[in-house]
């Protein structure tokens, strides 16, 4: 089939996205880069935000040219329309995380309960550590009495009448002065988003810079908010990740096992269903219908919690949630909410496949719904991979095809393993930077978007990096897409420069760690502030930067917007809709230095984009009186 494929090579560099292309072509499936080109041209205001139907008077748009109209009905203008715009991107995204975070804290204060039979505290050191930072005694109290009162301290963050919210605590101190002088430190979770949506109704906050600020303060609720809160809560119940081994790409699917594949983000859902696939009861009807085992497998972040934690296999990213159905060998796909294309139920249709949507907040079509809730979710768990079992004997064998083997990866770098890896403290870290053999380090964050080769961006990017001794650090689905190019294993460090080579070969870790999904960018920004406070500086003077190659989704929004708000210079891939203001766009892109220390820029060839984050890293080296290079 190789040279039929040669065609897709434009639309992704993975040969397993290229052959499952081939059969979908084959087969006549649509896939999501066929519902792309149907969109094209896409439209050119709402490209640059300038489109506006936030009220009944419009929908109205403003003409970038200065021909057509240059003011909505209601006469908002272009700065005002894009910065609102802009603003429910990052509230929609902000939403997202932090439902996600809320869903957790339900469960945690179910289980001290005693109402979520299946769940329990897996760390407790962790739990008594977050529990004394919200202020919760701890002192003779048991694991579940703390965590009780722990999950309602954190439900008090999501709409606090506080004037910050808790975990800001370990923002360094120059940082929380910088956000106190703009006044956007984040007082609520739920707050700061509901504020978003109220000032972006019409006839609200009319001043593009307040909507901007408020952008920002909306985005570090969810930054040291919600998404932190569910990465703390994910760790307290399901374990801190350690380092793993385990494989990825299309070919962690198994022909003769009974194939499970998750899907989505929380893994409230996803861990349940790991523990059942574990079951021999069910493992033994397995064999009976003709497989030799269950095989559990997952997709996008919800995956990358389970390889984080458990060493669960990664079937893919984003952009391959519909192709991995092309093997027809998946029993089954089980979603909970985000990312999840409302086509999956439509593809799966064409094979034996079963799709089940688990949460009450997120129904598809195409698929069967079951909902999971904390009560019935060890036993909904295993009632769902009985019947993916007994969906085995309906796969057809001759449309199996699962046509490359699986790459080996590493996985599971928390923040408590990295500095476990270290001896226990940043100081390794910051000498190797002072020494200049590490010259700084690199979050690669978000998704695949097909208008960006899939993975290009990730890779190139990743590759530019470690080259040029960049510690490469990296969440959600650009994980993945580093991951399946092998830049996850420890022998990556041939790829590195000399010094990155040095210090992880003597680590024996991957110049490329995964640090988790995407509520897990927290996880650097944690690490960032832990540095900052050992050096005594801020976020904004240490030689990091962030970079989001193939970006698409409303929560990255709002990563990128509270990563530069943290001081971390981010550079996106595609161009986010703020081009129809040339005032936003210089705030974005120039003005936030001036303010909060970092800004963004847009760069979607990661060639260049490696160039600007070695130029800016070599510049806060400088900064910071450490050897640096000209780039
Ligand atoms: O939260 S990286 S495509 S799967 S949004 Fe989605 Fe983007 Fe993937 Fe995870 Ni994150
Ligand atoms: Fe038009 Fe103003 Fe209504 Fe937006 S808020 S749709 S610009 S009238």
């Amino acid at each position: 089939m190789s040279d039929k494929t040669k065609k897709f090579e434009k639309y992704t560099i993975t040969r397993d996205g290229q052959l499952m292309l081939g059969k979908a072509e084959q087969e006549q499936i649509e896939t999501v880069w066929d519902r792309f080109e149907d969109q094209l041209p896409q439209c050119g205001y709402c490209e640059m935000g300038l489109s506006c139907r936030n009220c009944a008077m419009g929908p109205c748009r403003v003409d970038p040219f200065g021909e057509g109209p240059q003011k909505g009905v209601c006469g908002a203008d272009a700065d005002i329309i894009v910065a609102r715009n802009f603003g429910r991107m990052i509230a929609a995204g902000a939403a997202s995380h932090s439902d996600h975070g809320r869903d957790l804290v339900e469960v945690l204060e179910k289980v001290s309960q005693g109402k979520a039979p299946g769940y329990k505290i897996n760390d407790s050191e962790k739990l008594m550590r977050v529990a004394a930072e919200y202020g919760v005694a701890t002192e003779g109290k048991d694991a579940l009495t703390v965590a009780g009162e722990l999950s309602y301290a954190m439900q008090e963050d999501y709409g606090t009448r506080k004037k910050g919210i808790q975990l800001i605590s370990r923002v360094p101190p120059k940082r929380l002065k910088v956000w106190e002088k703009l006044g956007i430190i984040p007082r609520g979770i739920d707050r700061e988003t509901s504020e978003m949506m109220h000032r972006t109704h019409m006839g609200v906050d009319n001043d593009w810079l307040n909507l901007l600020l408020q952008g920002m303060r909306n985005a570090l609720s969810d930054g040291w908010g919600g998404s932190l809160i569910a990465t703390e809560v994910s760790d307290i119940l399901f374990g801190t990740p350690k380092p793993v081994s385990s494989t990825v790409n299309i070919g962690v699917l198994k022909e003769d096992h009974v194939n499970i594949l998750v899907h989505g983000h929380n893994p409230v859902v996803s861990e349940m269903i790991c523990r059942a696939a574990e079951d021999n009861e069910l493992v033994r009807l397995a064999r009976e219908k003709g497989a030799k085992g269950i095989n559990l497998a997952g997709l996008c972040c919800t995956g990358n919690e389970l390889l984080m934690r458990h060493g669960v296999p990664m079937a893919g990213n984003h952009l391959m949630t519909e192709l991995v159905l092309m093997t027809g060998a998946v029993e089954m796909i089980l979603v909970d909410y985000q990312c999840i294309m409302p086509s999956l139920g439509h593809v799966a249709k064409c094979f034996h496949t079963r799709m089940i949507s688990t949460s009450d907040k997120a129904k598809f079509p195409g698929m069967d719904h079951r909902e999971f809730h904390p009560e019935n979710a060890a036993q909904l768990a295993r009632e769902l991979v009985k019947e993916a079992v007994e969906n085995f004997t309906n796969r057809n064998p001759d449309r199996v095809y699962i046509p490359v083997d699986p790459v080996q990866c590493m996985a599971g770098f928390s923040v408590e393993a990295i500095l476990g890896a270290l001896g226990g403290s940043p100081a390794p870290l910051i000498d190797a930077l002072k020494a200049g053999k590490i010259r700084g380090a690199a979050g690669i964050v978000g998704c695949n978007n097909p208008k960006i080769r899939q993975d290009y961006g990730h890779v190139t990017l990743a590759k530019r990096l470690i080259e040029n001794d960049i510690l490469v650090l990296d969440t959600g689905c650009a994980s993945v897409a580093t991951a399946k190019a092998g830049l996850k294993v420890p022998e990556a460090i041939r790829l590195a420069g000399p010094g990155l080579k040095e210090v992880c070969g003597a680590l024996g870790i991957p110049p490329v760690l995964h640090v988790g999904s995407c509520v897990d960018n927290v996880r650097i920004m944690v690490l960032a502030a832990a540095l900052a406070n050992t050096l005594g500086t801020d976020i904004s003077d240490l030689p990091l930067a962030g970079a989001a190659p193939e970006w698409y989704s409303e929560k990255a929004v709002s990563i990128g917007v509270y990563v530069v708000a943290s001081g971390i210079f981010t550079v996106l891939g595609p161009t986010p809709p703020i081009t129809g203001s040339a005032k936003v766009v210089n705030m974005a892109t120039a003005g936030l230095n001036d303010a909060v220390g970092a800004c963004f820029a847009v760069e979607p060839d990661p060639e260049k984009a490696a160039v600007l984050i070695r130029r800016h890293i070599e510049k806060k080296r400088k900064g910071l009186g450490l050897s640096s290079i000209e780039v």
